[in-house]
């Protein structure tokens, strides 16, 4: 039972061993490459659209937290299996802890930006802990008791390192060693079972734990360096007045009432999806931008003080996430900074395909693998495509891509809006598909026109008398023309509509309902300034944007 016991805690250590040792190799390859997050990221790599869908709506939050979690618990459930499978069969055991040693590894050079080099945290964490734990089994394993009548010559080792289970016990025999306790008591029943080095396993137990929390640590404290001085170089970066600024946010572009979502979203709460189980800490001092590729006639390379020394423009545009349910929470505006990406481009030489351009797709590529295709005719056709250095009036967080992002006015962000950005490759969309479209997500994918009620919330239960009704609606890049909500079914009512900021930003509407008692549903449909208004047709979020009319049920008063 003991023995049962200190075993697993060997697994355990072992398990502890390969991931301190791991985090420490970690530090001196990339923190992305340790095992927990490769192997967190590959599911998330793996996952199908569907689910997929959940967890682009989820992973921006806690959600990423339990997976991680999640990793971390059947690490722990193997690692005790290993541990008790090493008392019988202790060079399988130990060898199968290269096994995960083997999965973190592949995991990690298979991520989308994956190198070799990725392989080492999970190889060498793998080889440590398969040492650790051969160790640790070979002080558990029985030794002849000083007393007993099983053998005198001493030997604890497994020297030859037999993996049966030895029914047989002969005591000339060095696999004595290595025998199972239950057969042991079985065959010397009434004779004493002998024992194993007790003081051994304390000692050697604790200083792999020791050893690993120390490497653990050490390495914990390098990668948090890096991450410090990315966060320096954010700290002292001064954005430049833009040459264009925005125009000042109207007065009657937030109608303040309360419930709604503020006109300009905060940057804490601006709602954040992505692929990244570690956020990318780049330092702005070495960033680099490449732009190549297909029709590119001059192919640049540009650091991060030329962009600041580039003609900024500043606008305000709302983001949206394709996997954004009818009535859910990932849309945000802000004010951004950045370089126009069409002179970027022009300056390459890029044309686009609507002047003879050889490339119709902008692949985007992060620093963490992440691609994005985006239309190269959108980027050139006039709008405001920019390379964002700054996000309502300061460099952009780490959260939302520093230090350079792109966003497009009018494209999902999956198509449009990549961060951490490190890499622009002109190519076709015949040639190349981008990761979200490996992963059965449209090539396309324009913003749908959408409206939300904000207030009241589903299930609230106002007075009688007259209730504000109001929300959002967006169509970016086309603007929203008109806005209606209706009660139970009945008569569209116009919606008043707060001013209009541009074409680019989501807009505010407000309806006051005369409420009478009861349960009531609330409706919600905008038109977009192509004449367009929404459908209530019902569509999922995959392949390319949910539609239907968002509606919520109260119960007046
Ligand atoms: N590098 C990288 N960029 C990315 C993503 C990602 O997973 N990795 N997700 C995209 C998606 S799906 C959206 S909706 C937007 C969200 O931007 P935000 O997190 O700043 O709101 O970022 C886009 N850019
Ligand atoms: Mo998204």
């Amino acid at each position: 039972m003991v023995r049962g016991a200190l075993a697993a805690l060997s697994g355990l250590i072992a398990g502890l061993v390969a991931l301190c040792v791991a985090e420490l190799v970690s530090a001196a390859v990339r923190p992305e490459a340790g095992p927990v997050t490769a192997v967190g990221g590959a599911v998330i790599d793996r996952t199908p659209a569907p689910v997929k869908d959940f967890a682009v709506r989820n992973f921006g939050n806690d959600d990423k937290l339990v997976l991680q979690l999640g990793i971390l618990a059947l690490l722990a459930v193997f690692a005790m299996a290993v541990g008790v499978a090493s008392l019988r069969y202790r060079k399988v055991a130990s060898a199968a802890v290269l096994v995960f040693g083997a999965i973190g590894a592949l995991a990690a050079v298979e991520r989308p930006d994956g190198r070799l080099s990725d392989a080492l945290p999970s190889v060498v964490g793998g080889l440590t802990a398969c040492a650790v734990l051969y160790l640790l089994a070979g002080r558990l394993a029985f030794r002849p008791s000083p007393h007993g009548d099983r053998g005198t010559d001493g030997t604890t080792e497994d020297t030859n390192g037999t993996e049966n289970a030895a029914a047989s016990v002969d005591a000339q025999s060095p696999d004595a060693a290595s025998v199972d306790a239950e057969s042991v008591d079985a065959v010397t029943a009434g004779t004493d079972p002998g024992t194993f080095d007790r003081r051994g396993f304390v000692i050697a137990a604790t200083a792999a734990a020791a050893a690993s929390a120390g490497a653990g640590l050490l390495g914990r404290r390098l990668n948090a360096s890096g991450a410090a001085e990315a966060a320096a170089s954010r700290r002292t970066i001064v954005l430049p007045a833009p040459s264009s600024p925005a125009r000042p946010v109207p007065a009657g572009a937030d109608l303040k009432v309360r419930g709604l979502s503020s006109f300009t979203t905060p940057n804490k709460d601006f709602y954040r999806v992505d692929t990244a189980l570690v956020v990318p800490r780049v330092d702005a001092g070495s960033w680099r931008l490449r732009i190549h590729g297909k029709g590119v006639t001059r192919p640049l390379t540009v650091d991060f003080q030329d962009l600041l020394q580039r003609k900024l423009i500043e606008r305000d545009i709302t983001l949206t996430c394709v996997s954004n349910e009818v009535g859910g929470p990932y849309v945000g505006n802000a004010r951004w900074i950045g370089v126009p990406l069409a002179d970027l481009l022009r300056e390459a030489g890029v044309e686009p395909p609507s002047k003879g351009g050889r490339a119709d797709q902008l692949v985007s590529r992060s620093v963490d693998g992440m691609t994005i295709g985006t239309p190269v005719e959108a980027v050139m056709d006039g709008r405001d495509a920019i390379l964002a250095v700054g996000m309502n009036g300061e460099p952009l967080p780490f959260d939302h891509g520093f230090p350079v992002r792109m966003v497009v006015p009018g494209l999902y962000g999956y198509v449009s809006a990549c961060k951490w950005l490190e890499d622009l490759e002109l190519t076709t969309f015949a040639d190349y598909d981008a990761y979200w479209v490996k992963r059965d997500w449209s090539r396309e994918a324009p913003i749908k026109t959408q409206s939300r009620i904000d207030t009241p919330r589903p299930f609230a239960s106002p007075k009688a008398g007259t209730v504000p009704v109001a929300g959002v609606a967006w169509a970016q890049h086309r603007g929203i023309e008109r806005v209606e909500v209706r009660v139970d079914g009945g008569e569209w009512n116009p919606a008043k509509l707060a001013a209009e900021d541009s074409e680019d930003t989501w807009r505010q509407w407000m309806w006051e309902w005369p409420a009478t008692s009861g349960s009531h549903t609330l409706e919600v449909r905008a038109t977009d300034r192509d004449g367009d208004t929404q459908t209530d047709k019902r569509v999922g979020t995959v392949p390319n944007g949910a539609t239907g009319w968002h509606s919520v049920v109260v119960a007046v008063d």
